[in-house]
């Protein structure tokens, strides 16, 4: 990471008193010389604050704003949002018939002095715009005539910036770029509110969300507006973007199969290259590295990587102990690619050979998980596939004496909860716990994808489990795609067959 010219200089002057000053002047190019340059480079190539298919094809198609998604889609998704906003539903709660609808773009985030971190959009700006640029904002208005008019706010073309962060793309280009109604400088955002709101002050809703801050700057900025007007009608639209978002297009459907097939390459290579003596810490670094050259941008997530006992902290991210013999692996990972997640869970012997209790366990989960991937067939909900989880789990377990055989139903449940203290699955998209405001209650159909997760966990403390079961985890993850044919799992080509993993975990054994 580069420092700033002023840090340089400062550092310098610091350093080796007057002396660097001659240095600076001798190599850092005038003004002048940087326009030159800069223009030069524009000349080659028309260049945007994001790939497109001319600056980058092996990415970006023509007609495609984000790869694998077109221009179209992009515009069909704000009509569908309109009118949702439009439908019977929204419309009978006396709603006004003027409306507009804020949604900001994520800002970058500083992880100290100009170390910026990994730029990640805000979803719900992504999918509606495509536009992968901090501090820009998408604005929809409908008017009483049904009318609506999307208008992005874009950062202005700005030289000095540039040369640091690299190309904008401007107010000018975003509106073909984007195939927007409207593109203006994002510092005319206030007065276009302001003159919106007045000129539709008592007959406007205004759609934000007003809790969940993405830009402190905008929520800033659009409360002093609505204050000054007296206008108190703020309606948080991110149940209206979760519905549209939880049902996959067919493009978007194509992309999650990717992801979920660099994610279980990924995975698959991992377990093959581990063996006992090697570190949590090398297996994440492996995995992210296989991911990344299978083409994914990064991980979705913190992956966990626990060997042994480990496993019995869900949310293991340390991943700094060294794997033993007779250890197991419970990974649990996933890749975002072209902005879709993928989310995996493995679970192997680094030796390449289950043990008997590490084997009875693992068979017990894999099997619940495959029927509950069956059961998808029906199209139940996420909380009816986790009543089941839990009755099914609760027979397997006290078949092998981990609960006691007269237990009745009720308290069946509750030990086989014990056991597995998180739900059974999530919706899963752009975002890995996917569109959090549609209910689990809500059964599943075709276009959902969703991840099927039981697991066990026996930790120390365990009453019920004999000595010999303390200290495992199991968990085993796929994510499916619901289809109108029954279930599609598209991490099929990650192994979870005992056979299978125990063969693929053996490959790196001297
Ligand atoms: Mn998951």
């Amino acid at each position: 990471m580069l420092a700033t010219f002023e840090k340089v200089v400062r550092f310098r002057l610091k350093k080796f008193g007057s002396f660097p000053m001659t240095y600076k002047f001798s190599t850092i190019p005038q003004n002048s010389e940087v326009n030159k340059s800069q223009k030069i480079c524009r000349n080659k190539k028309a260049l945007f604050g994001q790939p497109t298919s001319s600056t980058h094809p092996h990415l970006v198609k023509p007609g495609e704003i984000t790869p694998g998604i077109s221009l179209d889609e992009f515009k069909t998704r704000r009509s569908k949002l309109c009118e949702k906003i439009l439908s019977e539903k929204y419309s009978s709660k006396n709603l006004s018939s003027t409306h507009i609808l804020i949604i900001p773009s994520s800002s970058k985030v500083y992880m100290s002095d100009k170390i910026p971190y990994v730029f990640r959009q805000n979803t719900d700006f992504n999918y509606f715009t495509g536009c992968q640029e901090p501090d820009s904002i998408l604005v929809l208005t409908i008017n009483p005539n049904n009318n609506y008019k999307s208008t992005i706010f874009m950062q202005k073309k700005d030289e000095r910036s540039e040369l640091w962060d690299g190309p904008r793309t401007g107010v000018e280009a975003a509106t073909k770029l984007f195939n927007i109604d409207e593109s203006l400088d994002v510092s005319d955002f206030e007065s276009f509110m302001t003159s919106f709101i007045n000129a539709n002050k008592n007959n406007c809703t205004i759609w934000y969300d007003n809790k969940n801050i993405i830009s402190q700057d905008i929520h800033k900025k659009l409360n002093q507006i609505i204050k000054k007007t007296k206008l108190d009608v703020i309606l948080t639209p991110e149940t209206l973007f979760h519905q549209l978002r939880v049902v996959k297009s067919s493009s978007e459907i194509n992309i999650m199969k990717q992801s979920c097939e660099i994610a279980s390459a990924a995975i698959s290579k991992t377990i093959e290259i581990g063996k006992p003596g090697i570190s949590e810490h090398q297996l994440f670094a492996t995995v992210d590295y296989e991911s990344r050259m299978r083409g994914a941008e990064f991980l979705a997530y913190p992956p966990v990587v626990a060997a042994g006992d480990n496993a019995n902290i869900i949310h293991y991210i340390t991943n700094n102990q060294i794997i033993k013999n007779g250890d197991t692996v419970l990974m649990d990972a996933g890749c975002e690619y072209h902005g879709y997640s993928s989310d995996i869970t493995r679970t192997w012997p680094i030796d390449g050979k289950f043990t008997d209790y590490q084997r009875v366990l693992y068979e017990v989960v894999l099997d619940v998980q495959k029927t509950l991937i069956k059961r998808l067939e029906n199209f139940p909900s996420l909380d009816q596939l986790f009543n089941e989880m839990c009755m099914l789990l609760g027979k397997r377990l006290q078949e092998i004496n981990l609960i006691p055989k007269n237990f009745n139903d009720n308290e069946l449940r509750s030990a086989a909860y014990s056991y597995c203290p998180h739900h059974v699955g999530h919706y899963l998209g752009m975002d890995v716990h996917d569109c959090g405001k549609i209910s689990r209650g809500v059964q599943v159909e075709p276009g959902m994808i969703i991840t099927v997760e039981p697991g066990v966990y026996v930790n120390s403390k365990n009453h019920l489990a004999p000595p010999e079961f303390h200290g495992l985890g199991i968990r085993i993850e796929d994510d499916v795609l619901i289809t109108e044919q029954g279930p599609d799992v598209l991490t099929k080509m990650c192994p979870k067959e005992i056979q299978d993993i125990e063969d693929l975990a053996k490959r790196n054994l001297d």
